[in-house]
């Protein structure tokens, strides 16, 4: 049956992500529900005509994909919302179909007993109780749902069955989620049940207020030293995390967590928890394993020490006298500078058993984190590798966990790169509770202004065999606890949410598909993708396929211009783990090395002559690794130093593919502002436009990756670019050979970040220094605005360019440019961005083009730069290039995410 017949063409949706007006969009809600409360009586014709005046307020919700306004215009249908019970959880799911279903169809729930069309919520008890004539199934488990639909005495009843309040819940909003894809009830019974238990978002959210490698902005739990007054933006977020499943989240960094477990702190954490409470989303946190000397006045942490343990139940029994349904604690230990059972030669086991023997009493658990590794290992040690640090310190401990420990693995060995094997640990543990851990926020995948759909990353890693006794054990069967009969297991997705939710419209598509995959790991990604895309953006098949190929083309692209064959992001790995900086991951401690020389490149990981890493994977797996003939070559740096010219299994030499999918990878980019170009008119249109100009930035940045990875193995390798292209910039007229007025030449550094590692200044000359990680720290001090010029003579063939303009955009400033064809100024624009570093490099190095502009022979060409406080407006090219015809020409161009 047709439960909503659209009977006008689908409204573009609203721009449903605007985190700076959520005061405004929390009063127009209230307002909203109020009158919704009013008109539960109302029926028919009464509602049409008040869901067309409501619309005009939601242009404004700021819901992700829960803001359903796709089908609005659709025909309403009435319907009796019945919730069954008083539970908070069913409450909160009738309340969800009275607005959802309003906000969709201009449908209210109406208290006519006697109404035709009912929906019924409940737990399944609750369900037979009341209707002992449907046959809801008899071992629907907790979390779970069924959902049936029949048509009794010409009407229409749905009845959505819980095996607990939670199920009932997570049915309510698949059942929305089905409304909003297809307009339609659904025919057919549908039942669900999560693959894991544990499906958690952490936090990295600090008590002042800012998030570690949080790209949304300020937290939406904590100000100042304390919880937050107002967290009704939490309230929203577990609205948000519930209707994909999310049961618990965790609100606090990893790193820094004593002051968490001080008396206030606790008492603000109940409200969050109550805030979260009716999503049925927990509440959970992480500790410091220090804590009882930190702030218990003890002498000691030693996990072992009775004193210690006293002193962890009494703080564990405080907390769950304020939040009695906390989910449990998550540690991170003895690693990157945090304290941990290393100090008194006790293991991770005993630290993880201290806090899991006082949170079993009251059902919590512990999420001990495998990500413990030594960040002071020796680069000259060719045996030193940190990859094998995860399986070197857990393995030896399985079986010796408390039932209630979860042992928390990052997906790779390394840290949430692009592109690393799956950690051989999942398979590491047999007697052991798993956990695996990705990151929504993206750290090292473009910090959310660049679109990278992270999915089928995941889904890589989840698929992936690990052959742990020569049969199938795929991650995601290990970690739902199936492969080795464990009782617990799941997924968390490390999501640095802020005001702005992920900071980039098309990046909540990640915080959506982790839900979806800790539900359920076989869903494909490109299935994930459409749920959203037509959830958030539009109903239009077009624009669906565009969308979604846009998605799954993103990761692929980003491998294909930052590292490249499992040398992982090459990027700054000491500061903003941004931009390019190949140097950076070498020569330290840190252990994310790659290894290269003039010769080769490569972490030689091998059992016959390397670290011995691949031989944690089981057999046929490390078989494969080991040989480089059934190495895959996407991986093949990661496991093996080979010399530039070894042939891949493509037939490309080793430094022919660096150059070509570098190419490959920024063209790939470009394609992405081309697709999305052709949404104009489709979609709406302020959505249109920021993301447009997100995807321009990207590409522009894209250009910076990849011609700093290619200048950089070009000269490491001294082998050309068989295709010419490495090197050679036909269009580019570099600011260091300009005729300049003001501007002064320096090095850049690193030098692959600029285009020949030369750019131009117009405040003091910035030296290199062998101490640049100090120095980026540090602003450099603020001058007196100035203006400064660059002028070239243009030489090429006449016609319409574009042309680009390569600045740096910094923090601690904002400088302002003009271009000027023979003395007319064709554009300016400010350098407002918000990029990393105060130094002028690969972060924030920034490509604005002005669009076809015609030029001929003989024209000057001038950028004009004028400083402001910290920011010289420094310049490093202009590159004119014939006119596009699709993305460029969409409007001139600039490219600041903000
Ligand atoms: O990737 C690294 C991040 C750190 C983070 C750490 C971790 C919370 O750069 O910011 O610290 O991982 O996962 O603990």
């Amino acid at each position: 049956m047709n439960f909503a017949i659209p009977t006008q063409a689908p409204t573009p949706p609203s721009p449903a992500f605007r985190g700076t007006t959520l005061q405004g969009i929390r009063t127009m809600r209230r307002e909203r529900y109020a009158i919704l409360n009013k008109i539960d009586f109302l029926i028919g014709s009464v509602l049409v005509l008040l869901a067309g005046a409501l619309a005009a307020h939601a242009q404004t919700a700021d819901q992700a994909w829960l803001d359903h306004t796709l089908w609005r215009g659709t025909k309403p249908t009435l319907f009796l919302v019945r919730p069954l019970g008083e539970n908070p959880m069913v409450q909160t799911a009738a309340q969800e179909f009275r607005r959802e279903f309003y906000h969709l169809y201009g449908i209210s729930g109406a208290n006519i007993d006697e109404f035709g069309n009912q929906i019924v919520i409940g737990t399944a008890t609750d369900v037979r109780k009341g209707y002992p004539h449907v046959e809801v199934p008899s071992n629907l488990a907790p979390d779970s749902f069924w959902i049936n639909t029949t048509h009794p005495r010409g009407g229409t009843l749905i009845i959505v069955a819980g095996g607990d309040e939670c199920g009932a819940l997570y049915g309510a909003f698949a059942l929305l989620r089905v409304f909003a894809e297809t307009g339609q009830i659904p025919n057919e019974t549908i039942r669900s049940h999560p693959a894991m238990s544990i499906r958690w978002v952490d936090e990295w959210d600090n008590a002042n207020g800012a998030i570690e490698r949080g790209y949304g902005g300020p937290s939406i739990f904590f100000d100042n030293g304390h919880v937050s007054d107002d967290l009704s933006q939490v309230s929203q977020y577990a609205r948000l995390l519930a209707s994909v499943g999310i049961n618990g989240c965790n609100v606090n960094n990893v790193n820094g967590a004593a002051p968490f477990l001080e008396p206030d702190m606790i008492k603000g954490l109940a409200r969050i928890a109550d805030a979260m409470r009716p999503w049925g989303v927990r509440l959970a946190m992480s500790v410091d394993i220090a804590s009882p000397q930190k702030i218990g006045g003890l002498k000691t942490f030693d996990p072992l020490d009775p004193a210690v343990k006293a002193w962890w139940t009494a703080k564990v029994n405080e907390i769950y006298a304020a939040i009695p349904d906390l989910a449990g604690f998550t540690v991170k230990a003895d690693s990157e500078g945090q304290p941990g059972p290393a100090s008194y030669g006790r293991s991770p086991a005993d630290a993880a058993n201290l806090l899991a023997a006082a949170l079993a009493p009251h059902g919590g658990v512990v999420l001990y984190r495998a990500f413990v590794y030594n960040n002071h290992l020796d680069y000259n040690d060719l045996k030193a590798d940190r990859a094998r640090a995860a399986y070197d310190i857990f393995h030896p401990l399985d079986g010796k966990f408390a039932p209630n420990v979860v042992v928390q693995i990052k997906y790779g060995p390394i840290d949430f790169q692009a592109e690393e094997p799956v950690s051989p640990l999942f398979a590491g543990l047999r007697k052991t509770n798993e956990a695996m851990e990705v990151q929504i926020t993206q750290e090292y995948t473009g910090q959310q202004r660049h679109l990278v759909y992270l999915a089928p990353l995941w889904k890589e890693k989840l698929d992936f065999d690990l052959r742990a006794d020569n049969r199938a054990t795929p991650v995601k069967e290990i970690i739902e606890g199936k492969s080795f009969n464990r009782p617990l297991g799941g997924m968390i997705g490390v999501s640095c949410v802020g005001r702005d939710w992920l900071g980039a419209p098309l990046a909540m598509a990640n915080l959506y598909a982790f839900g979806r995959l800790a539900w359920d790991p076989n869903l494909s990604a490109e299935q994930i993708a459409a749920e959203w895309t037509r959830q958030t953006i539009s109903n239009n098949p077009s624009v669906i396929s565009t969308v979604d190929a846009m998605l799954m083309q993103s990761w692929p692209a980003y491998v294909d211009y930052t590292g490249f064959l499992g040398t992982q992001t090459l990027t700054d790995i000491t500061g903003s783990h941004y931009g390019p900086n190949i140097e950076s991951s070498e020569r330290n401690g840190w252990g994310q090395w790659h290894r290269d020389d003039a010769n080769g490149i490569g972490m030689d990981r091998t059992v016959a002559t390397g670290t011995g890493f691949i031989g944690q994977y089981p057999p046929q797996v490390a078989k494969m690794y080991e040989w480089l003939a059934t190495c895959p070559d996407k991986l093949l740096l990661f496991f093996h130093h080979v010399p530039w010219t070894y042939k891949l299994h493509s037939g490309k030499t080793v430094i022919q593919h660096v150059y070509d999918s570098h190419y490959k990878g920024a063209a790939e980019a470009a394609d992405l502002v081309n697709e999305w170009a052709t949404l104009k008119a489709k979609i709406d249109p302020t959505l249109f436009a920021d993301e447009l100009a997100r995807l321009q930035y990207q590409a522009g940045h894209a250009i910076v990756w990849r011609d700093a990875i290619v200048q950089y193995f070009l000269k490491e390798s001294g082998i050309p670019d068989n295709k010419g292209r490495a090197g050679h910039y036909p269009g580019r007229l570099e600011a260091e050979d300009a005729r300049l007025t003001g501007y002064k030449i320096f090095d850049v550094h690193p030098w692959e970040d600029a285009s020949a590692g030369k750019a131009v200044t117009c405040g003091p000359v910035i030296t290199p220094s062998r101490d640049f990680f100090r120095r980026r720290a540090q602003p450099p001090a603020p001058q007196n605005s100035s203006t400064c010029s660059a002028e070239w003579t243009y030489s090429g063939p006449r016609g319409r360019h574009d042309i680009a303009v390569q600045y740096f955009d910094l923090q601690g400033g904002v400088a302002h440019f003009q271009l000027e064809v023979n003395g007319k100024p064709v554009a300016s624009w400010a350098a407002d961005a918000k990029l990393p570093s105060f130094w002028p490099n690969g972060d924030n190095s920034t490509r604005y083009t002005a669009s076809d502009i015609p030029v001929k022979r003989g024209d000057l060409l001038r950028v004009e730069g004028t400083s402001d406080a910290s920011d010289p407006a420094a310049l490093d090219y202009i590159e004119i290039e014939p006119a596009s015809q699709s993305a460029g020409s969409v409007s001139l161009s600039s490219a600041n995410p903000r």
